[in-house]
């Protein structure tokens, strides 16, 4: 195959994923022009494409190199790892991208008096996800059957098919709909940028890194919040002890109020209510909270 000069990345063509993946490569500076078909969308500023697709074909399509990178949920990579074959090239987790988290859980009905997996044994287990269920199943020397469905894994128990299940959970909503309850958690996932272990020696591999350089950026930016606010100075160590994540504040000098001062930090991470009133009481007030549209180091 003629080694290609553009990027593509596949991500979800219509699911939970599609518009916050969509969001970020926005934010990361990518934009795309919609084919009629959907399912290639070419970028506009950079050499960089979208390929719409079905989330559980994204990791066959990076290890079969049509494209080079996939924003997929983890659950959907880790098993097509356990499940690919040797000769399949090997794909990695590049980086977590903090959406569409939820929980690959066990759940048995709610008269099931559940404490340790041994008590699976023997029992059959219906699920989507036999690569990932399998290996917790082994590591922890449980025997227990797996019975592998494409969908509605949760009615499975009601109609007989399985004891347990084992399937994504967020609100834990569904399970509760189908008088199932949570038992023991197998994997957190969320949506991650997955790509080959090597990237290819090229144009394209210059492109990954500046990719995952900018994405480091926004990620950073989205989790960033800038804090202003007054405080006297008998009160700037009491504040400054407060402060969400213990940044290094900046601190500027007021006018006409010699014994006041002005201090800027970056926090990394949500500044909440509590926190604020917390810094409130310790002497500062004026206090504003924004928001980071971009940074860079
Ligand atoms: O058509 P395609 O195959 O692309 O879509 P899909 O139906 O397979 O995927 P989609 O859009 O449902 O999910 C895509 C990805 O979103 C998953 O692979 C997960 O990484 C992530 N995700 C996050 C979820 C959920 N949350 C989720 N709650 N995927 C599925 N669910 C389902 C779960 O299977 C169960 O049926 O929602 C139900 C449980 O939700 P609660 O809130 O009731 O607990
Ligand atoms: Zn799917």
């Amino acid at each position: 195959m003629k080694p290609r000069d553009r990027l593509r990345i596949a991500m979800q063509k219509s699911g939970r994923l599609t518009e916050p993946a969509l969001e970020l490569l926005k934010r990361c500076g990518l934009t795309f022009r919609q084919s009629r078909d959907k399912l290639f969308c070419f970028g506009e500023g950079e050499p960089v494409d979208l390929l719409l697709v079905r989330d559980d074909d994204i990791p066959g399509l990076i290890a079969q190199g049509v494209c080079e990178l996939g924003i997929v949920g983890r659950n959907v990579l880790d098993e097509f790892r356990l499940t690919a074959g040797r000769e399949s090239e090997p794909l990695a987790e590049l980086r977590p991208l903090g959406f569409g988290r939820c929980r690959l859980s066990i759940a048995v009905p709610q008269e099931f008096d559940y404490r340790e997996p041994s008590q699976l044994s023997g029992q059959r287990i219906a699920t989507s996800y036999p690569g990932l269920l399998g290996a917790w199943l082994r590591e922890r020397g449980v025997e227990a059957g797996v019975v592998t469905l494409a969908g509605s894994v949760e009615i499975a128990p009601k109609l007989g098919t399985a004891d347990a299940i084992c399937d994504l959970v967020q609100s834990g909503g569904t399970l509760v709909a189908n008088q199932l309850r949570e038992a023991d958690v197998l994997l957190e996932s969320e949506a991650v940028l997955a790509g080959p272990q090597s990237l290819p020696a090229d144009e394209r591999g210059d492109l990954v890194e500046l990719l995952l350089k900018r994405l480091d950026g926004v990620i950073q930016v989205r989790e960033s919040r800038l804090l202003l606010l007054q405080a006297p100075r008998a009160a700037l160590e009491a504040v400054t002890r407060l402060l969400p994540g213990g940044p290094q504040p900046t601190l500027l000098p007021v006018a006409g109020q010699p014994d006041q001062l002005m201090l800027q930090a970056l926090c990394a991470g949500e500044v909440s209510w509590r926190q604020l009133e917390e810094i409130k009481k310790a002497g500062a007030r004026e206090m504003f909270v924004l928001p980071v549209e971009k940074m860079l180091a």
